[in-house]
């Protein structure tokens, strides 16, 4: 086909490719959920089926995109890990960003009546990205250690927060000054002495957060004549609620830091 004279226009363009031979990691976040989790009246400090819904949403994520190995996800916001060697557009990070977000929001909206069949989703979900490329598997660990212990911080904090306001009938600003300096341990306190919870017992959703990657799993694929059953080892997205800081779980899972 003829360039015509409008083409000069595509030289506009910036390259924006991605470091090579990175982990690159895009995290979305829920614009204003605020204000989304209130209109729709999630529970709090947790929603079950507010997290069931995401979980299930970066499922679909890593079942569409296999360069995708591991993703970590709490409250309204998600993180994706694209292997080192992915050419996924070419490394392009506004088509990575762009069709990571677009695809999760489409999946939210589509998968809403799943988990909350009684609800008409009040507003419009939107979610925000960024992408970050990590050179070592240390800084990509340390990553999700980060987000992890984030988690743990303020799952802590909004579980005494609303037991105190919801269980103990403390304003919001009470509730505030009574948490004010105090550490991990005093919390823990406050929850036993106060409500009788022992913090570890809390589900491990809540205390964890998720993760979704692909697992090796044992599946029947026939049976023998004689009934006998015949398993091969098969990769399967799997959610689960474990501990990304401690070694262990690389050391389980060694093919996704080794892809
Ligand atoms: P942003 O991200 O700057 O647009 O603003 P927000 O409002 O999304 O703020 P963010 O992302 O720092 O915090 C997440 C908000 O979502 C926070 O206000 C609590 C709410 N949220 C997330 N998950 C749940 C849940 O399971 N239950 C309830 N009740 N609220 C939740
Ligand atoms: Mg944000
Ligand atoms: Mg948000
Ligand atoms: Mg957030
Ligand atoms: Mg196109």
């Amino acid at each position: 086909m003829a360039n015509s004279k409008y083409e000069y226009v595509k030289s506009f363009e910036v390259v924006d490719k991605l470091m090579p031979n990175t982990w690159i990691v895009v995290r979305i976040d829920g614009r204003n959920f605020h204000r989304f989790s209130a209109e729709n009246e999630f529970e709090k400090p947790n929603d079950v089926q507010a997290l069931n819904l995401m979980n299930s949403c970066a499922v679909a994520m890593l079942e569409e995109f296999p360069d995708i190995i591991f993703s970590y996800g709490v409250s309204d916001e998600y993180s994706f890990v694209f292997k080192r060697t992915s050419q996924f557009y070419e490394r392009r990070s506004s088509k990575i960003l762009s069709i990571t977000v677009s695809f999760f929001t489409a999946n939210y909206v589509m998968k809403w009546k799943e988990f909350f069949p009684q609800k008409d989703m009040r507003l419009v979900p939107s979610f925000d990205g960024r992408v970050v490329c990590y050179p070592s598997n240390e800084n990509l660990r340390h990553y999700w250690a980060w987000r992890q212990v984030d988690c743990h911080i303020n799952n802590q904090y909004n579980t005494c927060f609303w037991m105190l306001v919801l269980n103990k009938g403390k304003t919001k600003k009470e509730a505030q000054d009574i948490l004010k300096g105090t550490q991990t341990q005093d919390k823990n306190e406050l929850l036993f002495q106060q409500f009788g919870i022992n913090y570890s017992n809390l589900p491990a959703i809540f205390r964890k957060g998720s993760c979704v990657f692909k697992d090796k799993v044992e599946e029947i694929v026939k049976h023998t004549e004689s009934g006998d059953p015949v398993k091969r080892l098969r990769k399967k997205v799997v959610v689960s609620h474990c501990d990304v800081i401690e070694d262990r779980f690389w050391k389980d899972h060694p093919w996704i830091l080794d892809e």
